[in-house]
């Protein structure tokens, strides 16, 4: 990981680092994924009403985001019933210097989308305590990101996320919604089958 500098972008309060993780990082963090998906394998949540999502998820922390017929919430457990392995020592390097904060992340998710994948606009607030960031890595195909406000609707900024963009929501851009809008197939060798893989880390208990 190359040193963080001033972010290069400010995007409605959402600091983006582009190509913080340099391609030999990359590769590490690919590699500290793979571990995490052998102990606990990719699966499709289902929303509380019953659509599947598109992007595929597991998690690795203390605790796992998880959604069913139940709805979303932080579970200790994977739905296998196995707990979730630790954080990837690479993930929380970046977390510790990018977030400003003095906690540690206590979940990584992890989000793989495949060419037709992508996530509607929502917040991040399952969360017990939003004074804490969430930071967010990018790993892989390009994403088109689109940033919005506090409340649901209203004007928009997208950018595209690259492989080894990190970027940091806290502060007032904490609760903004988010989502990604599509996937760009091809625009990354970093995934030797393709897609993308993003992890967040957020403290959530
Ligand atoms: O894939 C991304 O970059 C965004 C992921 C996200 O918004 C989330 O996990 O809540």
């Amino acid at each position: 990981m190359s040193e963080p500098r001033e972010p290069a972008l400010n995007v409605r309060g959402v600091a983006v680092y582009p190509g913080l993780l340099d391609r030999p990082a990359q590769e590490a963090m690919v590699q500290a994924v793979r571990r995490v998906v052998e102990a606990a394998p990719l699966f499709r949540p289902v929303t509380a009403r019953g659509r599947e999502m598109s992007v595929r998820m597991t998690s690795a922390g203390r605790v796992g985001w998880v959604s069913d017929r139940r709805g979303y919430r932080y579970e200790p457990r994977h739905p296998s019933g196995a707990p979730w392995p630790p954080i990837p020592p690479e993930a929380l390097a970046v977390w510790r210097a990018v977030s400003g904060d003095s906690a540690d992340p206590d979940c990584c998710i992890v989000n793989f989308y495949d060419a037709g994948a992508k996530m509607g606009m929502h917040q991040d607030r399952d969360e017990a305590d939003f004074a804490h960031p969430v930071v967010s890595i990018s790993l892989g195909d390009d994403a088109l990101f689109r940033i919005g406000n506090r409340e649901r609707g209203g004007k928009t900024e997208s950018l595209w996320l690259r492989s080894g963009d990190v970027l940091v929501m806290g502060g007032k851009a904490r609760l903004l919604h988010h989502g990604i809008d599509r996937v760009k197939p091809g625009t990354s060798t970093l995934l030797r089958e393709g897609g993308r893989l993003n992890l967040t880390l957020r403290v959530a208990l």
